[in-house]
């Protein structure tokens, strides 16, 4: 991975403060995984829906994403090194419906993010389990969680469990609760009345 040649200053979206450690943010408890019993379930509008072990994951190419991440709580954090399967990695095992133009991500605990299809095929999208050559702990989503990187962070969803592919969009929990249904850092979309 090439280093970034832009300024810290160049990598900060407006209203954003760089911070060196890693805040834990998120609605109700951590919740307790039993790792011999964990799941991943895809479903919706795709010909078969699947459930894939954590076997089948560590079966898939693995890939490390250099990232920024944004908060819309107004931290950012540079250089995170997560490491991980590529959502259009995973995708190569599923059969879309044509009509499929959305993804709910849900997690443990019953969380869920919405994001359109389009952008999980970024080359710096992914399901990640390690971060700078760690296993993630559990605050931050161990044993998987998704990074969404060019979306404000509450998009990368902590211990994610399932995938549901929708052919209309529908707003995930902070999205009901208010915040933007893209949620792009570079144009401040953090709040929005769109829905
Ligand atoms: N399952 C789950 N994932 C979640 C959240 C949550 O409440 N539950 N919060 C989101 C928000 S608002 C943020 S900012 C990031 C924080 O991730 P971190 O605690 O690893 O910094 O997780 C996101 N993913
Ligand atoms: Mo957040």
């Amino acid at each position: 991975m090439a280093a970034d040649e832009r300024t810290p200053a160049e990598r900060t979206p407006p209203g954003q403060i760089l911070t060196r450690d890693w805040p834990v943010l998120h609605y109700g408890n951590v919740p307790k995984v039993n790792i011999a019993n964990w799941r991943f379930q895809i479903y919706g509008v795709v010909a078969d829906e699947l459930m894939l072990t954590r076997e089948d994951f560590m079966k898939l190419p693995r890939s490390k994403v250099r990232c920024d991440i944004h908060c819309v709580t107004h931290w950012s954090r540079l250089d995170n090194e997560f490491e991980g399967v590529l959502l259009k990695d995973l995708l190569q095992l599923v059969k879309v419906k044509p009509e499929a133009r959305y993804v709910m991500f849900h997690a443990a605990g019953g969380w869920n993010t919405n994001l359109p299809l389009a952008d999980l095929m970024h080359d710096d999208v992914l399901f990640a389990w390690r971060w700078n050559g760690q296993d993630l702990s559990v605050e931050h989503g161990w044993p998987m969680r998704t990074v969404v990187p060019h979306l404000y962070f509450w998009k990368s969803a902590k211990w994610v469990n399932a995938m549901e592919f929708m052919a209309e969009d529908r707003p995930g929990f902070w999205e009901q609760n208010g915040y933007h249904p893209y949620g792009d850092p570079w144009r401040e979309q953090r709040f929005s009345d769109e829905w």
